[in-house]
């Protein structure tokens, strides 16, 4: 009983070492005819066990090993068939192909502009600083003086998060990256030179032109004797450096909470070189970002002494000037994800 056992056992791991063999030449397919078929190799030994087994079982464990001798046999006939082959069409290796490309990433349209807004600015030394995109009430909207009943912090244009009765505290998605500025204020450090990138959210129906997030950088420059003048030429370097030295600028008062004065900067359109075009709408310029000197209220909030110290801020969105940039005429595309429109972009920096 146990000679045809362990017979069977062994043409089983035999048959799984005879089918995982292969091989590249025809040197390697003698030698696994050595090995097996050899008039000492391993077929003949199995076939001398015979003697091992009981007389009632020889039949069988006979049909069993000429199975298996069948088996090899095939086995060698097709790795010599392949190995011929492929020598004869002279289809050796050839170290000298090139090896698979690796396929490469691309940097997401988004990334490169903000990534360039960045650069100018880090030349002019503004570090760089992250907040959280979940905010309290306090570092989206109180501390930058946003009054209680401004409209900016109604339900209809803020995502407003459920914590629940026992929350001490509004939750929200932020609006701006402004929190980020109150944070770092908040530190007590100072001259403070940041610039702030980062995704915002506001309640609005997502459509060709707005979308529900988008992304912003903000600046903020505090320390002593900083006046409006500083403002203005370091946003002179920062549109230069983008849109080319002969690009013209002009400054616009309006109003923000948490900037007195306010401005909106223009550009001349770069689209049209002032000439007139749909982008800038016939006017000749395209506003792109705002600013001001940071509000007294907003620096004593975050105990800053603002008889000591005054500073100025600014915001730019980033989608519209990647969309100019990039000829993308949908805000949608950024957020979908799509390949075909993501593989367009560089994957450098
Ligand atoms: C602090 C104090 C002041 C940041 C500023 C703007 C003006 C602005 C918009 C541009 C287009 C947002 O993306 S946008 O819709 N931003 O016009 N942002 S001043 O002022 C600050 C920030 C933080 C502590």
């Amino acid at each position: 009983m146990r000679a045809m056992q362990d017979l069977l056992q062994k043409i089983e791991a035999y048959k799984a070492e005879v089918s995982s063999f292969n091989a590249t030449d025809t040197k390697q397919v003698e030698e696994f005819r050595i090995k097996w078929l050899g008039s000492k190799g391993l077929v003949k030994s199995l076939m001398g066990e015979m003697k091992n087994v009981p007389n009632e079982q020889k039949r069988e464990a006979g049909q069993l090993l000429n199975e298996f001798k069948n088996f090899v046999e095939e086995k060698f006939n097709a790795l010599k068939e392949a190995t011929e082959a492929s020598e004869q069409s002279g289809a050796t290796l050839d170290l000298t192909l090139p090896g698979d490309e690796t396929p490469l990433g691309s940097r997401h349209p988004i990334a490169l502009m903000r990534n360039r807004i960045i650069a100018i600015f880090q030349r002019l030394g503004f570090a760089v600083a992250e907040g959280p995109e979940i905010e309290d009430d306090w570092h989206n909207f109180t501390a930058l003086n946003l009054p209680e009943h401004h409209p900016a912090r109604d339900m209809q244009d803020t995502f407003y998060i459920d914590a629940g009765q026992n929350s001490a505290v509004d939750w929200l998605l932020r609006t701006h990256t402004s929190n980020t500025q109150i944070r770092e204020m908040e530190k007590g450090k100072l001259p403070i030179r940041v610039i702030c990138p980062g995704r915002v959210y506001r309640n609005e129906t997502i459509s060709a032109r707005s979308h529900c997030f988008f992304h912003q950088v903000e600046g903020l420059y505090i320390d002593e004797n900083v006046s409006f003048a500083d403002l203005k030429q370091t946003l002179y370097f920062f549109v230069k450096e983008m849109y080319g030295q002969d690009v013209r600028v002009r400054f616009r008062p309006s109003y923000f909470p948490f900037t007195e004065p306010s401005a909106e900067m223009d550009v001349s359109c770069f689209i049209c070189g002032g000439e007139g075009c749909n982008i800038c709408k016939k006017t000749g310029w395209v506003e792109i970002l705002g600013c001001g000197m940071v509000h007294p209220n907003v620096l004593q909030n975050c105990g800053i002494n603002p008889e000591k110290y005054t500073g100025f801020a600014f915001g730019m969105g980033v989608e519209r000037p990647a969309m100019l940039k990039y000829g993308i005429n949908d805000i949608r595309l950024f957020s979908e994800n799509d390949v075909r429109f993501l593989k367009q972009f560089t994957s450098a920096l």
